[in-house]
């Protein structure tokens, strides 16, 4: 069939529509200088403004000032009253929306006869979430030694676009954990330490596609084989990944139990620690794998996370081959963060995975802000985050079986196992609001924003890293980045069945794909676009149409409003989802202006229409080889251009 995306162009429908209502809103204002009757202040939720006349010595009212002003500007103003400061609260029938009291804001100002004129804002209590037992979670409080969660939940509670893996025993079916969990993979090789009763795999191992923790308890039969000749002690099952995935991403303001840092964002569960311990080999694969790059023998990681979590070490430098692991996940362009606890030894000596190159290190500190007695310490520490400990124990979640999985639970834990993904989690909230950051940036801006150690912390930068992690200022930090712009990420996915691609930054839909519940086939591919939230000056709406099963059962984006009306004029049976899904720059003759990435489109040019976008000059070309059609402009045949100029 005739491709969508080649249709003969039409004018815009939406950005011209928008822009004509402002400047008759302008005009009316200046044409009434009665003073109008003041509204009910209760009813009305339109922005007010505040004045401060220049003093002038008259001998009139405060209302009759604002009448003077009103006459004197032509802007119909009515008082309502003074605030302490001397300033007059007025308010407008023009003003029904924040612009408009910025515009009359600003049409006050210029009349000269103004010390100041600004519009009202909402102040808004910091969010609170419902779960029963955030008062209880120290951590993540307004205090000088606390996250500021809540005022990091006003700017962003996370995206479910962002993942992050958390490499550890493995998950329970916690009901706090319900919907946050992608299908991981379990790593642990060793018979003696799989403990899941799964068989040997053709690669001759234990690894397995169930990340579920079977429990990690040792018991004295345990110690009468292999793990007799070990450290290994008689103990009950930790639960520790559980744990440490409650810390990142417990179900927040669902009424239970407790509250995670990041409310959207998936985790990849990815097991590593079996009964007793782990060994390193496994952990540096799963690093590997957990960051999308190829592991021999196991497929494909389709959801690469964005922040790897490695709440596990042990005292003695990073082996060259975990070093590798790590380098290679950095560079493979997805995970923005490898964070990992500094150690529990109480120890300034050498600990890894911790003290590998580019992972960051965190220590532990209690509610006082001192340093944990048990966090290690040293100038290899990149900051400390609330680790629990002392009187003030780190709650999150956890099982109740002594050896199996047994009851949903919470308790108070302390280490620096519950310090990191304070840090992985922050690092998915920033990502949520600049999901372009790249890993320097990410650490620049997490160390950078770390609040000072308060006056008598046995912590100093000298031993416990730049400071105690605060998430509100990291995640205002990331969202200055953008400018101010919103940006989304555009998560890719393909269903093979169908051979169709898919691009969505909703988190209901994202949500709903993951699951393959109520939408079954779809995969993450591993490839995403940045694009904008918002219009800019700059910046094009670009249109989300469906094209019906009948003529394709597919989506298709318009890149600007021509295209748009223009493909939907040209099928009729094809229907208008959302006129400004997202925002993208327009290519000038094909080209990108600096700062900016090419997106290509390609058409499947079959009757099931189906476009694929993508960033990766190499993707695309390879698309092309399999007989889809590259569309767009000058030699290269781009369509928009997408911010920034790394990976996604
Ligand atoms: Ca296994
Ligand atoms: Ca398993
Ligand atoms: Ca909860």
């Amino acid at each position: 069939m005739e491709t969508a995306a080649r249709s003969p162009g039409r004018p815009g429908y939406c950005r011209h529509a928008l822009l004509a209502l402002l400047p008759a809103l302008m005009t009316a204002s200046l044409v009434d200088a009665r003073v109008e009757p003041a509204p009910d202040p209760a009813a009305d939720p339109a922005p007010r403004l505040v004045v401060k006349l220049r003093p002038d010595g008259a001998p009139y009212t405060a209302s009759a000032r604002i009448a003077r002003l009103s006459a004197a500007t032509g802007v119909p103003l009515a008082y309502v009253r003074t605030l302490a400061m001397g300033a007059h609260l007025v308010s407008s029938p023009l003003v029904a929306d924040g612009a408009g009291a910025e515009a009359i804001a600003a049409r006050l100002a210029e009349s000269g006869v103004v010390e100041y004129a600004e519009r009202t804002r909402r102040l808004r209590a910091a969010r609170v979430p419902s779960d029963l037992l955030f008062g209880q979670q120290f951590y993540l409080q307004s205090t000088p030694t606390a996250l500021h969660a809540p005022q990091a939940w006003d700017v962003t509670t996370g995206s479910a676009a962002i993942v992050v893996a958390v490499l550890d025993t493995g998950y329970t079916e916690h009901v706090d954990l319900a919907g946050r969990l992608l299908p991981g993979y379990d790593f642990v090789a060793p018979a003696h330490l799989s403990n899941d009763g799964s068989p040997l795999n053709a690669q001759g191992n234990h690894r397995d596609a169930d990340a579920r923790d079977p429990g990690d308890w040792v018991s004295i039969e345990d110690l009468a084989g292999p793990l007799g000749a070990t450290e290994c002690q008689v103990r009950a099952s930790s639960w520790h990944g559980t744990s440490v995935i409650g810390a990142i991403a417990a179900a927040t303001d669902n009424g239970n139990y407790v509250a995670g840092l990041d409310w959207k964002a998936r985790v990849l569960p990815v097991r590593v620690l079996g009964k007793c311990y782990g060994e390193d080999p496994d952990t540096a694969d799963a690093i590997m794998w957990a960051a999308g790059v190829p592991v021999p023998g196991i497929a494909p990681n389709p959801s690469p996370a964005h922040v790897i979590n490695l709440s596990l070490g042990d005292p003695g430098p990073c082996p060259r081959f975990m070093q590798e692991a790590v380098t290679a996940a950095l560079a493979h362009g997805v995970t923005r963060a490898i964070v990992a606890a500094a150690g529990n030894q109480n120890s300034g000596g050498d600990h890894f995975p911790s003290g590998c190159e580019g992972v960051l290190s965190v220590a532990a500190t209690l509610a006082s802000g001192s340093r944990a007695t048990y966090s290690n310490y040293g100038p290899r520490i990149d900051l400390a985050a609330p680790g629990g400990g002392g009187s003030s124990g780190f709650l999150t979640l956890i099982d109740l079986g002594p050896t199996t999985p047994l009851a949903d639970s919470v308790s108070f834990r302390s280490g620096t196992s519950f310090a990191a993904p304070l840090v992985s989690g922050t690092v998915a909230l920033m990502l949520a609001v600049a999901p372009g950051l790249s890993a320097a940036q990410v650490r620049d801006l997490i160390k950078g924003t770390a609040q000072p150690f308060p006056a008598g912390s046995t912590c100093t930068t000298a031993t416990c890293g730049t400071g105690i992690l605060d998430a509100n200022a990291a995640v205002r930090a990331a969202q200055a980045t953008t400018g101010g712009h919103a940006r989304v990420l555009l998560v890719e996915y393909y269903n093979a069945a169908l051979d169709h691609y898919f691009l969505t930054w909703k988190d209901d839909e994202i949500v709903r794909l993951d699951e393959a519940v109520t939408l079954k086939g779809w995969q993450r591919t591993g490839l995403a676009i940045e694009a904008l939230r918002d219009a800019t000056t700059q910046a094009s709406p670009v249109c989300r149409i469906y094209i019906p099963p009948g003529l394709g059962d597919s989506h298709f984006f318009g890149r600007d409003g021509d295209e748009c009306a223009g493909t939907l004029a040209a099928h009729p049976g094809f229907v208008a989802e959302d006129a400004t899904f997202f925002h993208l720059y327009v290519a000038n003759a094909g080209a990108c202006a600096s700062g900016s990435r090419p997106v290509y489109r390609v058409f499947s040019n079959r009757a099931d229409a189906n476009h694929r976008y993508t960033t990766e000059r190499a993707v695309r070309d390879a698309m092309v080889a399999r007989g889809w059609l590259a569309e767009g402009d000058g030699p290269d045949r781009v369509v928009m251009c997408a911010p920034g100029a790394g990976g996604s």
